[in-house]
């Protein structure tokens, strides 16, 4: 790429920092110079892009800083009822485009940086993404965070601050995916705020010992202690002063040293102890959607918890609210104050998926052992602040934990756990008398070698609530894992919240000139319609207008430009843009079943090969993208990206249909990548097996941009369709109450798949044969398929192929598709995470929005 140039801009405005350039943008550049002399030490004529990042970051911080302190203080002040979303993830991306559109700066600092001699787009593209996250449930966390602010709700995020987020991506030559780290703290961050004022002490391993007066309480004491440092990233509302906060913890060792050891001489024992703690919150797991067992994630999940615990009580008893029910609390105010009958405590916590269940145990230690509540007044409280939102039904991804694990590590808490237990199979059992069954289901314990603790089911009867992502997900929740507790507890304990995205980034952000139109044609100002999103049905009617369609088609045409563009400037790659583009991007997953797609291409290309050379110019030119990451333990994922890989090297290169097919994967699948694919997308693939996906997400912003949906009946899928209606989608697959069956099938009455499916027995043979290089490494992918097929590719391949084919079709009609894909976008309004996060504000915490005047 060559060096980079020293850019100079107006040595006046330089030199000044404000003379040269409008007087509206002069406190901008004035500040901008001030960083780059100052904060960052550096002089301004000497000043790399990365610089002008750092300076513009740091410029636009101080803004957001103060709305950040105001708002904080007044929460301090009016003591609203607070919310805290504790997540294990928060799937961040790149801040300085977010806020400078939240602030409604972007205009001003554009003209700034651009006086100083600087390109803005360059600038934005030297932040690293924030990527402490896996995928959809951590990139759902900073939705709803910028919603929360955006709607003015005091809403807070609980995390950890890995030192390295997801894994970065690299794809060998033989189409392997490699791993590197993510070092993404390796420049300066400036966007967090290290608050090493703000630290709690957190205790691992050592004795659990019961106290003799059969209170039922106990102390716990020996073992590690750990230090939990606060990191805040502040998160700003759309066009509202409200910012809120997203704390990060960190990891370090209590002291420096362990101070006996090292004066033992010691020194190795010394630093392991420290190293130990630090590592803690040194890397993110890189599994979605699957459990890992180990002790050092346990470690994470513990320490997070207890840590957020701690500072959630801090702040509460701090709010000096008068005591209520409990008059014996030691804590100068009761979580579950009734005064207000109807909002049965003052601090709501949601459960991001199981992941802080520990907090149930934790939060019951706290208020019995150290704040000396009876169990009963103790439970109460848990039962009225937390709320559990599932993720998945996937079986591989309910979080178990060995019970000798948890005994080593949380011996307390291992003996409330137990005690939870013991009253609430006593409860089941008052219930239904005599059903053992039932209590060997229903229990907190999974009997074997070794025991577990199901922390779906301890998640469940400590919360007052419990939902799922999307309506098929949530009643597959109440009649599958959870159907027993439904029983138990009754069914308006479980309910639905449908995801949601915000529309601030994934459409204003990342695909502004579809933003400047819809303003345009709606006829509102951008803050109305962002802010409540079913106003874009206005839109509906411009379906019919010629004009309006050929705006709206140009710039589709120009994402895909620019979609081609960067894959030329970073991979070298040609990508022709007068062909439709099919996208499927998400993780690497069997039940989402990119092996699906490929195979699928696959198809296509040997149906290309097969046609006259007159018979291909009639067929649809189409671009299929992949991207998404395979965690680096799963190998039949990985298989799947190198079958990706290899094949797009054949089909590429083959003058007789690369014309009219062609592949790509584009490895490091991150946020910021997302920006660029979905807004050139005219088609994007969501085919996971019925009742597998709980929701998804990235289906809600392709139909956002246009973009039309090839799907199964599946999550979120089908209440976009509700939406959109079912002739703009493109729908085909088994439905979910037919998978059982079809397993059932396949395990007991299967049928070869040359006679089951022969379209796809013939794809199976030519890779195994070697069309796309030597077939034999992927004969484990394709054992998935001809033996036992768990994801039901040979039910389902035949009307995928069909479905296309009509995708196809459809696309010949470009007016006709272009029609599809306005009413598609005008009738996403349900989709905008404001209205999810609102949902649980009002149906869940009982949280009112605090302006910040
Ligand atoms: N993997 C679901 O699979 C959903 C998100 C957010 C997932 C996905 O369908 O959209 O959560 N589940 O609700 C888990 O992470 C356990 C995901 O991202």
């Amino acid at each position: 790429t060559g060096k980079e140039v020293w850019p100079k801009g107006d040595e006046k405005v330089w030199k000044a920092g404000m003379r040269g350039v409008d007087q509206d943008v002069s406190d901008i550049t004035k500040s901008f110079v001030n960083h780059v002399q100052t904060s960052l030490a550096r002089q301004a004529y000497n000043l790399d892009n990365l610089g002008a990042y750092q300076a513009a970051a740091l410029s636009v911080r101080d803004s957001l800083l103060v709305n950040w302190n105001e708002t904080q203080l007044n929460y301090t002040r009016k003591t609203p009822k607070r919310a805290y979303y504790l997540s294990l993830e928060f799937l961040m991306g790149r801040t300085l485009d977010n806020a400078l559109l939240n602030l409604g700066l972007k205009d001003k600092y554009r003209k700034g940086i651009e006086a100083l001699g600087f390109n803005m787009e360059d600038i934005l593209e030297k932040e690293r993404d924030a990527a402490l996250g896996n995928g959809g449930l951590g990139r759902l966390a900073a939705c709803y965070l910028d919603s929360g602010a955006s709607q003015e709700l005091p809403l807070w995020g609980y995390g950890l601050r890995y030192q390295y987020g997801i894994f970065q991506q690299l794809i060998s030559p033989e189409g392997n995916q490699l791993e590197a780290p993510d070092p993404w703290l390796e420049n300066q961050n400036p966007w967090e705020l290290p608050r090493l004022d703000v630290t709690y002490e957190v205790r691992f391993y050592g004795q659990a010992e019961r106290n003799q007066d059969g209170n039922g309480r106990a102390t716990w004491t020996g073992g590690q202690e750990v230090l939990a440092v606060a990191y805040d990233v502040m998160i700003p509302g759309y066009k509202t002063k409200t910012t809120n906060n997203l704390r990060l913890w960190e990891s370090r060792p209590k002291r420096g040293f362990d101070l006996n050891s090292f004066n033992a001489g010691n020194y190795e024992g010394a630093v392991e102890s420290s190293n130990s703690a630090a590592a803690i919150t040194s890397v993110l797991y890189p599994n979605d959607s699957t459990t890992f067992g180990k002790e050092l994630r346990l470690k994470q999940q513990y320490f997070w918890t207890a840590a957020s615990l701690q500072d959630i009580l801090r702040r509460f008893k701090n709010t000096g609210k008068p005591i209520a029910e409990f008059p014996d609390c030691k804590i100068l105010n009761s979580m579950a104050s009734t005064h207000l009958s109807d909002d049965p405590s003052d601090a709501a916590i949601q459960l991001n998926d199981t992941h802080p269940t520990l907090a149930i145990p934790e939060l019951m230690r706290i208020l019995i052992d150290e704040e000396e509540l009876s169990w009963d007044e103790a439970w109460k409280i848990v039962n009225n602040t937390f709320f559990y939102t599932n993720h998945t039904v996937l079986p591989e991804a309910l979080e178990k934990w060995p019970v000798p694990l948890v005994e080593h590590v949380l011996p307390r808490h291992m003996q409330i756990i137990y005690d939870i237990n013991l009253y609430f199979l006593q409860a089941v059992e008052k219930k239904f008398p005599g059903d053992r069954d039932r209590l060997a289901r229903m229990s907190l314990i999974e009997e074997g070698y070794p025991k577990q603790v199901r922390m779906a089911h301890l998640a469940c009867i400590g919360s007052r609530k419990v939902n799922g992502v999307a309506e098929l997900h949530s009643d597959l929740v109440k009649t599958t894992i959870l159907k027993d507790f439904v029983e138990f507890e009754g069914v308006s304990k479980f309910g639905n919240v449908t995801n949601g995205v915000t529309p601030r980034r994934w459409l204003d952000q990342c695909n502004v000139e579809l933003s400047d139109l819809i303003t345009k044609t709606l006829k509102v100002d951008k803050n109305v319609w962002l802010k409540d999103l079913t106003k874009l049905e206005g839109l509906l009617p411009f379906a019919e207008n010629k004009k309006f369609r050929e705006q709206w088609a140009a710039i589709k045409q120009r994402n895909k430009e620019r979609l081609a563009h960067h894959v030329q400037s970073t991979l070298g790659l040609t990508v022709r843009t007068d062909a439709m583009f099919d996208v499927q991007i998400k993780r690497l997953h069997e039940y989402k079943r990119q092996t699906l797609n490929i195979l699928g291409v696959i198809h296509r290309y040997l149906t290309l090969k097969g046609m006259s050379p007159a018979e291909r110019k009639k067929s649809n030119r189409k671009v299929v993208f992949f991207a998404g990451k395979a965690a680096p333990a799963y190998y039949i994922a990985k298989l799947t990206i190198r079958l990706i890989v290899n094949v797009a090297r054949v089909i590429n290169a083959d003058p007789d249909t690369k014309d009219y097919l062609q592949l790509y994967f584009l490895p490091d699948y991150s946020v910021s990548l997302a920006e660029v694919l979905i807004p050139a997308s005219d088609i994007s693939q969501h085919i996971s097996t019925a009742g597998t996906e709980a929701s998804g997400t990235s289906n809600m912003k392709f139909c956002l941009n246009g973009g039309l949906l090839l799907g199964t009946v599946d999550g979120a899928n089908i209440e976009i369709a509700e939406e959109v209606g079912e002739s703009n989608v493109f729908f085909f697959g088994h439905l979910t109450p037919a998978v059982e069956d079809l397993r059932y099938q396949h395990t007991y009455h299967p049928v070869p798949i040359e006679q089951k499916c022969p379209g796809l027995a013939k794809v199976l043979d030519q890779v195994s044969a070697g069309l796309f290089g030597d077939g034999a490494p992927y004969e484990p992918l394709l054992n998935t398929i001809r033996q036992g097929d768990y994801y039901l590719l040979t039910d389902d391949f035949d009307s995928y192929i069909a479905a296309l084919a009509m995708v196809d079709e459809a696309y010949l009609d470009r007016d006709e598709w272009i029609k599809k894909s306005i009413r598609t976008t005008a009738k996403m309004g349900k989709f905008s995470s404001d209205r999810a996060i609102l949902e649980y504000a009002e149906s869940y915490w009982n949280l009112e929005p605090t302006s910040i005047a």
